[in-house]
């Protein structure tokens, strides 16, 4: 299937008024839905051609379409060329000074549970002593982990396949290296074993996700990816926090402590987004590491290609905000749970009985609090029904959606 097919197929005509730029293997994308249909998917052994097209049909590198767009206009073929080839430094510059996110060399844990944990920041300092720091980078992988097969989305490829696709794609939203096995897979100490090639910075103090030893729910992963890839907005799983530290590159972040209504989560224009209150914003560069606030909405693009370690985790503060987030959400949602393997089949009563067993005072107040949040919520929505219309500031049409969205 030629591309010129597959502009008949969608019904573009000539008259459209925006002319395609590119030349060479137009709409790749859809080459990419392919790819990821067929059998290809399943072969770890498959090579990079330099295109979906390319590679699904493996193509012998002189086999390459070179197809004349000059007289074709079309919006749609023209998007996601402007959209491959946009300038992200545009959106990671001239951040307003309000919202740029906070920067410290470092932070003790007193500081951090008592003023930091519901609040992203960046950290300059604080892992310039792991391994990975000093020795990883994209020659390294190449060097040592070139026939490892990593998890990129749905596909599984060797590292020396997603190196070459890196360097050699132009998607709008290039396949993303996620792996959440990568200490075995590279056969490298992680946390507290000795040689450990990284570790949990001290100052997120204790994880009481750790109470589930083995049955934890997912919750580290190696991220590389080259330039434009990144998370689209989401909330961490599990109402857990998370700390994420640049190896190599630089990742610009826009986070937001809540999404109220589908009108902001829509919000499509990042000019827009700024205004929004509360937003934060920052570059995180190599070397550093930034906090994830569990609750936060985030979008992270890297603004080069790179390499990160994240780890998911639930902080103890004074507040006990993050514990009795977690259990409510582990008791409340337990749809929406993920990363717990199957045969977990309550987590919410395997993490409460592990609190029972070694914080009972902890779990006793999360609870509590729960409870009272619940109770004041029943009032709010007494009070709203109760017909005596919208309080002074209060929308009548925003809905909160807080409670539906992931
Ligand atoms: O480095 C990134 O793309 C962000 C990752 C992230 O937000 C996550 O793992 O939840
Ligand atoms: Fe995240």
């Amino acid at each position: 299937m030629e591309p010129r097919y597959l502009l008949h197929g969608h019904g573009l005509d000539s008259a459209t008024p925006t002319r395609v730029e590119a030349t060479g293997e137009p709409y790749d994308d859809l080459w990419k839905a392919l790819y990821l249909e067929s059998k290809l998917v399943k072969d770890e052994n498959v090579k990079w051609k330099g295109s979906w097209r390319s590679t699904l049909l493996q193509l012998p590198d002189d086999r390459k379409s070179h197809i004349i767009c000059n007289n074709v206009f079309s919006d749609v073929l023209h998007r996601p060329f402007v959209c491959s080839n946009v300038n992200l430094l545009a959106f990671a510059t001239g951040i307003p000074t309000a919202n740029q996110i906070s920067r410290f060399e470092n932070l003790e844990y007193a500081d951090f549970a008592a003023n930091w944990a519901e609040k992203p920041f960046i950290l300059t300092q604080c892992v310039k002593d792991w391994p990975a720091l000093k020795q990883w980078s994209i020659e390294h992988f190449l060097d040592k982990y070139k026939d490892v097969v990593f998890r990129a989305e749905s596909v599984d490829w060797t590292f020396e396949s997603y190196a070459k696709y890196m360097e050699y794609n132009t998607d709008e939203s290039p396949l993303y290296l996620f792996d959440r096995r990568f200490a075995e897979k590279m056969n490298v100490s992680v946390g507290k074993e000795p040689e450990a090639v990284y570790w949990r910075p001290d100052c997120f103090g204790p994880d009481l996700f750790e109470l589930l030893g083995k049955e934890r729910p997912a919750h580290r992963w190696l991220i590389i990816g080259p330039e434009r890839s990144g998370s689209t907005f989401h909330k961490d799983p599990n109402a857990t926090s998370a700390w994420n530290a640049v190896i190599q590159g630089a990742k610009y972040w826009i986070m937001f402590p809540r999404m109220r209504s589908i009108a902001e989560w829509l919000l499509e224009f990042h000019a827009e987004g700024r205004q929004v209150p509360g937003c934060i914003e920052g570059v995180c560069a190599a070397g550093e590491i930034l906090h994830v606030p569990s609750g936060w909405w985030h979008l992270v693009v890297n603004l080069e290609s790179g390499i990160a370690l994240t780890q998911n985790f639930i902080p103890e503060s004074p507040s006990l905000h993050h514990l009795t987030e977690a259990i409510g959400f582990l008791r409340d949602k337990p749809a929406q749970v993920t990363g717990f393997t199957r045969e977990v089949e309550d987590p919410y009563k395997l993490f409460e009985g592990r609190l029972q067993e070694k914080h009972p005072e902890l779990l006793e107040k999360a609870l509590e609090i729960l409870e009272s949040k619940k109770a004041g919520k029943k009032r709010k929505w007494e009070a709203a029904v109760a017909g005596d219309g919208p309080q002074e500031g209060e929308g009548v049409l925003v809905l909160d959606l807080e409670e539906t969205a992931m």
